[in-house]
């Protein structure tokens, strides 16, 4: 008789670790379940996107200066309304919006949301990969402090996620030391993992950068990117999404480095974000046995100035980031 394989969803995952108390618990199945509704609207939407007329511009700019999609107002305002009817969450930081907003909660533990609703919305409209990516944070402050000095005083992230629309639906959950990947079933509507623990496959052979701004690098990364294509045994290939989620998932799951440094001119601090970017994808890379550093210090050490602070970003199987590291002058002798 065939056996049917055995999953686990995100619930099971949060409800094996003990790591938390029993009313932070509870608020985080219900923010995982917020991610996970957000998710199956979201895809639902994006399979239909060009149907519905959904996948051009706002016409507006955000905060950050840059072009605003529909789908990323959509996505702002999905993710905002679920989080909002956990009364799980105290306050929430997205890349859309200049200020955190501060949201009624009933649950004893609320929690703090820092996130991007929707990375890499420039693929929408050529139906390429994107995603979503969360942060989830203890406050670490019970005192009235402004919406803002709870995220600029938050810790490494007690959980972090991300969505990837792609040819399936992916749910990326780091929580409790352990990464999971979890698919999902559109009939059921269940995000379904394995149980087993997702962890870097050891000598990646791939790359992921915008190899088009590697004039304005500092020389250390210049002669790395040489290095790597033509000396390194064996040379390394590119493979480039033009969005970190998907870039991070193929290469979580090949092996391979993602690497946006800072160039000369205006990005001298890197393009990612350091609250809704950096710290999660580097706390579901560190789960899965890997680092990530802005080129000198591992991420998840790097305290927040201010909101949306931008960092470089190199994240990655260990291996390939202590090369990167030795490579650019810059070891990590002790993480
Ligand atoms: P570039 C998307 O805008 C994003 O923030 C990341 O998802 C992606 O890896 C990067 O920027 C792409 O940037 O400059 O190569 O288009």
């Amino acid at each position: 008789m065939e056996t049917v394989p055995s999953f686990i969803t995100p619930f099971d995952l949060i409800m094996q670790k003990t790591s938390a108390t029993e009313s932070e618990r509870i608020s985080l199945l219900l923010v995982v379940g917020a991610i996970e509704q957000g998710g199956r609207t979201m895809a639902a939407l994006l399979r239909k996107g060009p149907l519905l007329g959904i996948t051009g511009s706002a016409l507006v700019k955000n905060i950050q200066g840059e072009e605003v999609q529909k789908l990323d107002q959509i996505g702002q305002e999905t993710f905002l309304s679920l989080f909002r009817r956990t009364r799980a969450v105290r306050s929430i930081l997205s890349e859309e919006a200049e200020d955190p907003e501060s949201l009624s909660v009933e649950q004893i533990n609320p929690l703090l949301v820092a996130m991007d609703p929707l990375d890499g919305s420039s693929n929408i409209s050529v139906n390429a990969p994107i995603g979503s990516i969360f942060g989830v944070f203890r406050p670490t402050h019970s005192d009235p402090a402004s919406p803002a000095d709870l995220f600029l005083r938050a810790s490494s992230p007690l959980l972090s996620a991300y969505l990837l629309y792609s040819v399936s639906t992916s749910l990326v959950l780091s929580f409790a030391g352990e990464t999971h990947v979890f698919t999902l079933d559109p009939d059921s509507g269940e995000f379904l993992g394995t149980g087993v623990p997702c962890r870097f496959p050891e000598k990646g052979k791939i790359y992921s950068t915008n190899e088009a701004y590697l004039p304005h690098w500092e020389k250390s990364l210049q002669e790395y990117a040489a290095w790597i294509k033509t000396e390194r045994k064996p040379p390394m290939i590119l493979r480039y999404i033009g969005a970190l989620v998907g870039d991070f998932h193929r290469n979580l799951l090949k092996g391979g480095i993602y690497l946006y440094p800072a160039e000369a001119g205006e990005k001298a601090s890197g393009k990612l974000r350091l609250l809704y970017e950096a710290y999660p994808m580097a706390h579901i890379a560190k789960n899965a046995g890997g680092i990530a550093t802005d080129g000198k210090r591992d991420i998840l050490t790097i305290e927040p100035r201010s909101l949306h602070q931008r960092v470089p970003l190199v994240v990655g199987p260990s291996d390939l980031v202590h090369e990167f590291q030795e490579m650019t002058g810059n070891p990590l002798s002790d993480i």
